[in-house]
């Protein structure tokens, strides 16, 4: 079959583009299963020179990846540009579309109405796809592939999947071929930024109440070949990568195949530097753990800690303590790791007293730097969501293709709170992203990261980006101070695609 593959996502924020890896897997297992494959990333270009791209390949089945629905904190909506080019492919005579990608998987069912392609996919899509490829080369006109969504008889059939769980049928990571990485040009990315990237493992086991990961990749880990992403590093680094992205979920769970991860980069003496997402789950953060990551090339790590206050983090199912939070921070700090802590501001369960134990978190560990993300966004099928309908904060019937944000009951106190620390602290240590406050910010950074070239630790950079150019930092303040959150509540009528 000829698969015309489109990565669709333009955005640049908050520090230039973002690679776009499904680009490379859906790509590479697709070539590898004997199919014809032109792979389209649209980042550099303009929608409008789309069929110019595709030249006179004439594709059998298109596939579209959609990364984002949203940017929560530019309040941006991407559907309404994709859906444009998913009309412009049917007025061209494109059939046999298929959807997927990490946006459209938080949301699929409303994403599958909205864009009414002829497939979609929900999670990861290297099977799903083959599935489809293959059954409609044989003419099949009904597929049991797990989490499908499709018409049949102009009727949409939902595969079961879509439970997660551990029941889900997982399919063996080695089934993926290596990647060769050669349809995406990575060198672009890091030339805009640095955003070039790689996954060592998928799933997570944890179930924090505002994340949709355990929805889109499962709950189970299943984790590539240390070997095999050892090759990985030294094939980008042959094309001139000079640091990456680890997009995993959370690097650290589980800490042993981080471990052995991080012994085959030392063994391969790799020398590319890295950033990793990392969560201080109780025990998987050993000091073991972090020395060998900083001998791996790991320069920074982004470490979602969202409270401060150990009930409210029961409550939203975050398996951490303060004490473990306080040793793992000064443990990077040790080991020359660049740190920083994210929080977020707003969850159940988080009034004043929450909050203010929170920020002497945040005093005790002095991390380099502080993202604050004031609101959690609710997505569907997730314990936030449950408790948001239990509260009466949000209706049963609510739709998830409005941006839609957790309010909690002491949000003005709480952000009265932050405010004040936050002007009492130098700018440059910390950033608040409430909803709508981000347009100068994340337009500056990105601004900046792309004019100069910057590339590699992401949080160092904006740290030196708002060192530099105070203007960044005040932007965001003032947009703070304005209350433009206040038009940014629950379901605000304007943000309907
Ligand atoms: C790493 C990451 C980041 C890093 C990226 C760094 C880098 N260099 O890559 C950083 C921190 C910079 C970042 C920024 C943002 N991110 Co982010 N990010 C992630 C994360 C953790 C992993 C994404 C990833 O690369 N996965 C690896 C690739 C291989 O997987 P994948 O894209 O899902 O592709 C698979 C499937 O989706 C499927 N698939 C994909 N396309 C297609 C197409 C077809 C046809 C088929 C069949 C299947 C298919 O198959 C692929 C292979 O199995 C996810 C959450 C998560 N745990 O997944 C959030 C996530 C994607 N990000 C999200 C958001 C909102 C953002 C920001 C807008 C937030 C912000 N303001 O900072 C920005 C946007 C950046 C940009 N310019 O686009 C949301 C998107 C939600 C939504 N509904 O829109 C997510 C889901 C997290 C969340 N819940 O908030 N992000
Ligand atoms: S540990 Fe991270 S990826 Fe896992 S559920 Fe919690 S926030 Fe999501």
């Amino acid at each position: 079959m000829k698969l015309l593959l489109v990565s669709t996502n333009q955005f640049r924020e908050p520090l230039g583009p973002v690679l776009p890896l499904a680009l490379e897997f859906l790509a590479e297992t697709a070539a590898r299963a004997g199919h014809q494959v032109k792979a389209i990333d649209l980042c550099f270009q303009k929608d409008s020179e789309l069929f110019e791209l595709v030249g006179d390949f004439v594709p059998d089945v298109v596939g579209i990846s959609m990364r984002n629905t949203y940017d929560g904190s530019t309040m941006s909506n991407f559907l309404p540009r994709v859906h444009d080019l998913i009309t412009a492919m049917r007025a061209r005579g494109y059939r046999n579309i298929i959807m997927g990608g990490n946006g459209f998987s938080t949301m699929a069912r409303q994403c599958f109405e909205y864009f009414q392609p002829d497939f979609a996919v929900v999670g990861e899509g290297e099977f799903p796809l083959l599935d489809i490829l293959n059954g409609l080369q044989s003419g099949a006109t009904s597929f049991d592939t797990p989490g499908l969504i499709y018409r049949r008889d102009g009727k949409v059939v939902e595969n079961p999947l879509i439970e997660l769980g551990p029941k889900r049928p997982y399919r063996d990571l080695s089934e993926i071929p290596p990647l060769s990485r050669t349809f995406v040009d990575s060198m672009a990315y890091q030339r805009a930024g640095g955003m070039a990237n790689i996954q060592t493992k998928r799933g997570c086991p944890m179930q924090c109440s505002y994340c949709v990961t355990p929805n889109t990749q499962g709950r189970k880990v299943r984790v590539f070949e240390p070997s095999r992403i050892a090759d990985e590093f030294e094939q980008l680094g042959r094309q001139g990568v000079k640091h990456l992205y680890i997009t995993d979920a959370e690097f650290n769970l589980p800490p042993q195949a981080a471990l052995e991860l991080c012994e085959e980069l030392i063994r391969r003496k790799n020398t590319i530097g890295w950033s990793c997402d990392v969560r201080p789950v109780n025990n998987a953060l050993p000091n073991e753990l972090i020395e060998a990551m900083a001998k791996a090339g790991c320069l920074e790590v982004n470490m979602t800690v969202d409270t401060g206050n150990d009930t409210v983090a029961r409550l939203n199912h975050l398996s951490q303590t303060r004490q473990g939070v306080i040793d793992a921070t000064l443990s990077f700090k040790k080991f020359g790791i660049y740190i920083m802590h994210g929080y977020v501001v707003g969850l159940p369960g988080q009034g004043p007293d929450e909050l203010r134990e929170t920020l002497e978190l945040v005093d005790a560990c002095k991390p380099n730097f502080t993202f604050f993300y004031v609101d959690p966004w609710i997505y569907p099928r997730t314990p936030l969501e449950a408790m948001a309908i239990k509260e009466g904060k949000l209706k049963p019937d609510w739709n998830p293709l409005e941006l839609t944000y957790y309010r909690s009951e002491h949000a003005d106190t709480l952000l009265k709170m932050l405010k004040r620390y936050a002007l009492r602290h130098s700018p440059s240590e910390m950033s608040v992203l409430a909803p709508g406050n981000a347009p100068p910010f994340g337009a500056f950074l990105s601004q900046k990261v792309e004019e100069n070239g910057y590339f590699g630790p992401m949080n160092k950079l904006i740290h030196q980006v708002t060192t530099k150019h105070r203007l960044a930092s005040y932007a965001m303040f003032t947009r703070f101070q304005l209350g433009r959150l206040k038009d940014a509540m629950l379901g605000a009528p304007e943000r309907k695609p």
